[in-house]
């Protein structure tokens, strides 16, 4: 941690990217549109920034609760990344507290040897377990498969068909929100009986995590920042690069921890809300049982609906120039991950004209889940395993094993734009492609 530092000064809709780091980078603005030009992708179109070199960015931006990061893996890795909220300018009249929660996993080891462990099967992953089912997906598995985990492997989760699925390929040394672990973690102070707005970012290069509000009913409001048609419950999950607002009214008075479970595992981390006086006890970074797989059945992507408000980004009905049928595929052993049989420098771009609405279907064949960012647009989830939806906008969707999902949207600036999995490890051994729009 302290690896790299970075500057980052936002005054009416500009940003400067100053690097004081002693190598190159380069910061992608995840959920915002700028000008393909400042999208933040290495050589794509725009070289790295050099040690000492600034750059400013002028796009408008994007609402809601974004965040930026290095858009070289092994930074990604290193922490170099930041919250990125844009405020509406109801959130500004509103009468509740915004609490923001961002999440890391993160090793001692420098970034690149984690890569390499994992990117060349040391990461112990034992087949032979492949046929017991570890657990069911609602996390309410009275099974005991302590006998199952192997390490660095977290088997976990029945797919569609009963397959099992791979959850988390690495074990990282500790799962942080706002940079701590629940040995020492962030206090809030929040008043009493008050109204919070809880912004979560899934900052991590390989978790998914489940956040837990400790029995108090919350409401999903937004998802990568767009508006949802409210949605209660007291458990919500993110894959990587994923964000969920939550409002939540607190009880009187009290210390209430919010924490993110790592899926399909032990390991939690998460922060604390407390009123004036309230007493904060210790909890352990390690949970009594497995939290399970995150929406392997995709049940709570199928229970998002766009809000209808104004000035949401919606996409309005219409015909469908054009459609793409993407496979994700891969495997731990060799570890290599694809799209349409292809890791990047050998692919095929997805192609479309600006203008043309655009359907994208993601079908998973392979065993891990795969969350799918797009850069330059936000798209729309309008099908789920067979089924329409009117569903949420997002930047990033999550697809688990043997399922299929399908986004529409309209295709932007005409220039490359970056479709790649979020998973840094995947992303790294060429699990990205472009969608080349053309004027
Ligand atoms: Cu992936």
């Amino acid at each position: 941690m302290g690896q790299f530092s970075m500057t980052i000064s936002a005054a009416a809709g500009s940003v400067l990217s100053d690097n004081q780091q002693d190598e190159e980078t380069i910061i992608h603005w995840h959920g915002q549109i700028p000008p393909n030009v400042q999208d933040g992708v290495p050589k794509l179109p725009m070289p790295l920034l050099q040690p000492g070199e600034t750059r400013s960015y002028d796009y408008a931006p994007m609402p809601g609760t974004h965040w930026m990061h290095s858009h070289v893996p092994v930074q990604e890795m290193s922490l170099l990344a930041a919250p990125l909220i844009v405020r509406r300018p109801e959130d500004l009249t509103a009468d509740r507290q915004e609490v923001v929660m961002f999440l890391h996993d993160f090793a001692f080891r420098p970034a690149a040897e984690v890569l390499a462990e994992i990117t060349q099967g040391a990461a112990h992953h034992d087949m032979s377990n492949m046929d017991a089912p570890a657990q069911n997906p609602s996390g309410m598995s009275g099974m005991d498969h302590s006998g199952m985990s192997m390490p660095g492997m977290t088997m976990g989760g029945m797919g569609a068909g009963g397959m099992i699925m791979d959850l988390n390929d690495f074990d990282f040394d500790a799962y942080l929100a706002n940079d701590r672990t629940l040995a020492d973690p962030e206090v809030i102070a929040v008043e009493r009986s008050g109204r919070i707005l809880l912004r979560v970012i899934n900052a991590a290069a390989a978790t998914s995590f489940w956040i837990d509000m400790g029995g108090i009913p919350a409401r999903l409001v937004a998802v990568d920042g767009h508006g949802v048609e409210p949605v209660a419950g007291t458990r919500f999950g993110l894959a990587m690069a994923q964000r969920l607002d939550l409002e939540i009214d607190l009880p009187e008075s009290g210390a209430f921890p919010i924490l993110a479970l790592r899926e399909g595992a032990r390991e939690r981390t998460g922060i604390i809300l407390a009123t004036a006086g309230a007493q904060v006890r210790r909890i352990d970074d390690l949970a009594e049982t497995d939290s399970g797989a995150f929406d392997i059945d995709l049940a709570q992507e199928g229970l998002l609906r766009a809000a209808r408000t104004e000035g949401a980004p919606l996409l309005a009905p219409r015909p469908v120039d054009r459609s793409h049928m993407i496979m994700l595929g891969g495997a731990m052993q060799p570890y290599l991950w694809t799209i349409n049989g292809q890791v990047w420098g050998n692919h095929t771009p997805l192609t479309a004209k600006t203008g043309e609405r655009v359907h994208l279907s993601f079908h998973n064949m392979s065993m891990m889940g795969h969350p799918m960012h797009l850069h330059g647009h936000v798209f729309q989830v309008v099908n789920i395993n067979g089924r329409n939806i009117d569903g949420a906008i997002r930047d990033t969707i999550y697809v688990p094993p043997m399922s299929m999902v399908t986004v529409a949207l309209d295709a932007g600036e005409a220039a490359r734009w970056m479709l790649h999995c979020h998973h840094m490890p995947h992303l790294s051994t060429g699990m990205m492609t472009e969608l080349a729009v053309s004027a």
